[in-house]
């Protein structure tokens, strides 16, 4: 696929199935937040889907009924695609609600809000490996490329959503000032039962013991894996081709490791130290490489 499979809205990349200038207009300009909205905020391949799982059994106190049944995707949808519109605006509270947006994106609103975001995180590198599996298994993305190339691509934020970087900072940037949980997939990695019940307390939901088994049960990889409410194996294959590659791939945090050579590591570590160097928020990926975050 040629390099027309992308677009630039307000400077940023976007695939050119699902998204569309109103669509992006309308979540940025138009969008009405109730303060009763929880957000699912993340970049690309950090952790969406799992936190749209985790979000749509916490809101069924832990009955798993609704994510067996209808789509991630329209449980927790996404403001920014040309169906958002329709999935969201007549929904009854507390809506769910999924975007990739970055700060300067997202629907305006939201800044005088009071409703709450989770934003997760994941380490870059390993979001860099999803994101080109992915990138061969849609029908909607370049995948005439090697991960060398990607790698490229991703350092200089020509791709989707734009660079992680400016993501990242335009989200910490505004943080303190919203209802916003920071939360690592490196932490949902570790301590899944622990981020879950984090969750609760940070959305004011009580869920019994046996609630919270049953949100840890149903979003651990393998049950999403084999759920097709959450593997996209729903998703026709022109667009998704889960035989090429699981949309729930490995889900593990350092695969990087097993995809960069030498000189990828090298180049990215350098642009990684440069772009970061004056991030106050101290990710554990920058010590060990592999995990989630702590506060300096
Ligand atoms: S997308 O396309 O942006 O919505 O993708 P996203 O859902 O953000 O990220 C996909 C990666 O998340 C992994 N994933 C999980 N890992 C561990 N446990 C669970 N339950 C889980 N659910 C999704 C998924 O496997 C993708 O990562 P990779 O590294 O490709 O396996």
């Amino acid at each position: 696929m040629s390099s027309t499979s992308v677009w630039e809205y307000q400077g940023c990349l976007f695939p050119s199935v699902k998204y569309d200038t109103a669509s992006l207009d309308y979540a940025w300009k138009e969008f009405e937040v109730r303060d009763t909205d929880v957000f699912n905020i993340t970049y690309p391949k950090s952790g969406t889907t799992w936190m749209q799982e985790i979000l749509t059994l916490i809101h069924s106190n832990g009955d798993p009924a609704l994510s067996h049944s209808v789509p991630s995707w329209e449980r927790v949808p996404w403001i920014e695609h040309t169906s958002g519109r329709g999935y969201l605006e007549h929904r009854p509270s507390p809506r769910l609600i999924s975007s990739h947006l970055p700060a300067q994106l997202f629907p305006k609103s939201f800044f005088t809000s009071k409703a709450k975001a989770i934003y997760t995180v994941r380490n870059p590198r390993d979001i860099l490996v999803s994101l080109h599996f992915f990138s061969g298994m849609t029908g909607f993305l370049d995948k005439d490329e090697d991960l060398d190339q990607l790698l490229s691509k991703f350092l200089r934020g020509k791709v989707i959503y734009g660079s992680w970087f400016d993501h990242i900072k335009g989200w910490l940037e505004v943080k303190d000032h919203l209802n916003l949980l920071l939360l690592s997939y490196e932490e949902l990695l570790q301590d899944l039962r622990g981020s879950v019940v984090r969750i609760c307390d940070f959305l004011g939901r009580q869920l019994d013991e046996a609630a919270i088994d049953s949100v840890v049960e149903n979003a651990t990889f393998k049950t999403m894996k084999d759920n097709k409410m959450a593997n996209y194996s729903l998703v026709p294959k022109e667009f998704m081709d889960v035989q090429k590659s699981a949309f729930l791939r490995k889900g593990i945090s350092g695969d990087w490791k097993n995809h960069f050579t030498p000189s990828m590591r090298e180049s990215f570590e350098a642009a990684y130290k440069e772009a970061m160097k004056d991030i106050k928020v101290k990710f554990m990926w920058d010590s060990c490489q592999e995990d989630g975050i702590t506060q300096r």
